[in-house]
């Protein structure tokens, strides 16, 4: 691949004339950042389809994901093809700057949060890897909502993503596919992103199904005056991709939702075969396995399981001992959590809704399981432990274990409790399935390209740029965690960042916020077990000592959240409220001298985490122990050198492992103690014990911060203090862990007052990080689980 600033320049004028009648200069931004995306996908499109006709032939895997949370495309596309800085001069000779144009692109959020953003990094790591992974998904018209905040409540808005122009993906008509539904027939047609590898010519495929009408019109029913029966059929068929579902880590039992999960993976299913057809003379189906490895992004694929026995049986007419053996040298499955509530369970009548087919082979790989635990000698109640069918309902992971080649969780203590708790049965069974693969996420968009100042610095302190591709020489900064000079310069990056998050948040907020204070950090989705509400409790405890006493803090501290609630999530929504509360009254009590200011910035995303990682001085990673699978923003903060406030828990353990429990700071009861406590657990002695705590949780009740009559503050009080529903009070023990939080708070301010001494703390986390980069564990899934070389 090879793209010169001649070509660039051609490109960027045909475009400009060929969409927009304009010369390229009398374009609008957004109309220049159309220009030269399209210049991109022209320059690269024929290495493209020379490379998807040669990797046809070749053993390939495919993550089947429900979500891709891609963020934006341009910058990283330039990057990983190597003409970042060539298109940045071409743009300031033109008197543009990149950074605006980059600006004009809507983020694709066809995710979450973690599990989604994993995909994406999954993605560009295999490509960069040189691995044939390819991404297969859904197209949702409308991704994951919009937040704002309405008098301090989240309030929602729709993401019209791709209304104005999606350059990234082309539509190809003819690999449409029809999906047969009990009561429905629709058309897949997919939509291509090409992944580009770093600097390696690589171009991998994201495959992404949109629904549509079989029949977009029905001419007849518009002759007699029925307008809309006339489109019913093409309102209906599109519904199906219409909007993500909003939910993270809780499951949502509504037929719309596993009718798009079994539309993705039937219409991937069908794609593979057809083209394994296309491809080689092998009608028994007998190398299928040799070619194909199928990675299920927790449990929304399962239904593929299903189907893939449904295509070889009925159409393929293999039998179905081959075809069911055949599904279990194909399918991985990969448990992101050990959440009830997140656990998916489908009652029969939603399944034969969607499939009656689908059903009766599920029904039929019951058999088997049934048979085989039998003949491994065990007993009756153990084996209905294990059954996919259980009181009318089908459970997606047991499904997903019993036919899968292999079983992973996200991190090492994730996959000990899997194994040794939530799965003990299933190990104990199949124990050789089960493996770990502790997360990643790829440096090159969360240090490369989002924070181009600390990569420079560390392409000169190395005196080469060979981490970016080989991040294990990252390793090599250790030898500057000594060195005057190189810390000193090195802070000096982390304050630039710091005044540009500063500006993003006077933008935005409003709020001045000192660049020289504290920032301290959480960003990521609401959710109870994360437990924001133990850091908004900590400040109203903060703000209290310091209404007695100024001084009581020597350092200035800002506080930082970013999250989205799962719009019927009232509990999460409650703590919104709260924070945004606690914000409104610190900021603006002159009595505290602006010794601490609080910030909830809206609307958390892939693009604005970009722009907070390489800000943030305490990386807040703070769930309940046991809770938290793995975790990957905590990556990302450290690998801009962020110091981790944290639990013993998800990945944070290996964090603290990796760049020492000295370079980080470690807080709370571990899983293990946890249990001990958990029968006796009494939040309400805590509360009565300690006047502080005590003031923090009656804020809630007392007026000092007000939810305006929506009881949600009562809510919250009451989450903390009562059982109820057959809850335990303080399900996420936020008052047992206050006293520890508290205390590690306390040694934030030590640590940052010492500015050498942090420097180095903060050197060392990156200089440490190399194994969280996601090309880490792409490998490991590549060697172990995919059996896929490298074409690198
Ligand atoms: C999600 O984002 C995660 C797990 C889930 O079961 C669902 Cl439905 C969504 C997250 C985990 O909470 C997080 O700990 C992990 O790092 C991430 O998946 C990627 O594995």
């Amino acid at each position: 691949m090879d793209i010169t600033k001649d070509k660039l320049l051609e490109k960027l004028e045909f475009f400009s004339n060929f969409k927009f009648n304009k010369n390229y200069n009398d374009l609008t931004k957004e109309e220049k950042f159309v220009a030269i995306t399209d210049s991109i996908m022209a320059l690269t499109s024929k290495d493209w389809t020379d490379q998807l006709g040669k990797k046809a032939r070749q053993r390939k895997a495919y993550y089947f994901s429900a979500e891709f949370l891609i963020g934006r495309s341009l910058g990283n596309n330039l990057l990983n093809l190597g003409i970042y800085d060539l298109v940045n001069s071409i743009l300031e000779e033109k008197g543009d700057r990149i950074k605006d144009i980059e600006n004009e692109e809507e983020d694709a959020a066809l995710g979450n949060g973690g599990l989604g953003r994993l995909a994406a990094c999954f993605l560009e790591s295999a490509a960069s890897q040189g691995f044939n992974l390819d991404g297969y998904g859904i197209r949702y018209s409308e991704g994951l909502f919009k937040q704002f905040f309405k008098d301090g409540f989240q309030a929602e808005e729709g993401d019209d993503w791709s209304s104005f122009y999606n350059p990234w993906s082309k539509r190809i008509v003819s690999d449409e596919k029809i999906i047969k539904f009990k009561n429905q027939t629709v058309k897949a047609c997919p939509y291509d992103m090409p992944i580009f590898g770093y600097k390696n010519g690589q171009i991998n495929r994201l495959r992404l199904w949109q629904a549509e009408a079989v029949n977009e019109f029905d001419f007849n029913r518009f002759n007699n005056f029925d307008y809309d029966g006339a489109v019913r059929e093409k309102n209906e068929a599109e519904d199906l991709t219409r909007v993500l579902y909003p939910n993270d880590e809780r499951r949502e039992g509504k037929l719309l939702r596993i009718k798009q999960q079994y539309f993705f993976v039937s219409a991937s299913l069908q794609d593979i075969v057809s083209n394994y057809k296309k491809n080689f003379d092998d009608k028994e189906f007998k190398h299928f396995h040799e070619y194909v490895s199928i990675q299920l992004n927790d449990t929304h694929p399962v239904i593929g399981i299903p189907e893939l026995i449904r295509i070889l049986l009925d159409e393929e007419k293999i039998s179905f001992e081959d075809s069911f053996n055949i599904a279990r040298k194909i399918f991985n499955f990969t448990n992101h959590t050990i959440l009830r509530e997140a656990m998916e369970v489908w009652s029969v009548d939603l399944i034969d809704e969607t499939s009656p087919r689908v059903l009766e082979i599920i029904q039929m790989i019951e058999q088997r399981l049934v048979e085989e635990l039998y003949n491994k000698g065990f007993k009756e109640e153990e084996i209905n432990f294990l059954r996919i069918v259980k009181d009318d309902s089908i459970h997606m992971a047991n499904l997903a274990i019993f036919v899968s080649n292999k079983v992973n969780g996200v991190a090492e203590l994730h996959t000990n409790i899997l194994k040794n708790e939530t799965l003990k049965d299933w190990y104990g069974a199949y124990p050789y399935k089960f493996t770990n693969k502790t997360n990643g996420v790829t440096q090159r968009r969360w240090l490369i390209y989002s924070n181009m100042e600390l990569s420079d610095f560390i392409d000169r302190k190395l005196g080469s740029n060979e981490w970016r591709e080989d991040f294990s020489k990252i390793k090599e900064l250790e030898k500057f965690a000594e060195d005057e000079p190189s810390i000193r310069e090195f802070l000096e990056i982390r304050k630039k960042k710091k005044i540009e998050l500063t500006e993003i948040i006077k933008e935005t907020t409003g709020i001045d916020v000192d660049p020289n204070s504290i920032f301290d950090v959480q960003v990521k989705r609401l959710h109870e077990y994360k437990r924001q509400l133990l850091n908004a409790l900590h400040i109203v405890y903060l703000y209290h000592r310091l209404k007695e006493d100024k001084n009581f803090i020597s350092e200035k501290r800002t506080f930082i959240f970013g999250a989205k609630a799962a719009p019927a999530y009232f509990r999460a929504k409650a703590v919104i409220k709260f924070i945004n509360e606690i914000a409104r009254v610190i900021n603006n009590d002159k009595d505290i001298d602006g010794k601490i200011k609080v910030v909830f910035l809206e609307n958390f995303r892939v693009s604005l985490g970009e722009k907070i990682y390489p800000a943030c001085d305490f990386s807040e990673q703070i769930s309940t122990a046991g809770k938290e699978a793995s975790g990957t923003g905590n990556m990302k903060f450290m690998m801009n050198g962020a110091i981790t406030i944290g639990t013993y828990d998800g990945a944070n353990v290996e964090i603290f492992e990796k760049a020492g429990e000295e370079n980080n700071i470690r807080f709370g009861k571990t899983v293990e103690e946890l249990m001990e406590i958990k029968p006796n657990y009494d939040p309400y002695k805590i509360y009565q014990e300690d006047i502080y705590i005590k003031n923090a949780l009656d804020s809630l009740m007392s007026g000092e911060f007000k939810d305006n009559e929506s009881y949600m503050f009562l809510d919250i009080y009451n989450s903390l203090l009562k059982s109820e529903g057959g809850d335990r009070a303080d399900r996420y023990f936020v008052l047992e862990d206050f006293e520890s939080y508290r205390k590690a708070q306390e040694k934030i301010s030590e640590v940052y007052k010492d500015e050498m001494r942090f420097g180095k703390m903060c050197l060392l986390n990156i200089a440490n990080s190399a194994y969280f980069s996601s090309d880490r564990t792409i490998r490991e899934y590549a060697e172990e689980i995919w059996k896929l070389e490298s074409h690198n």
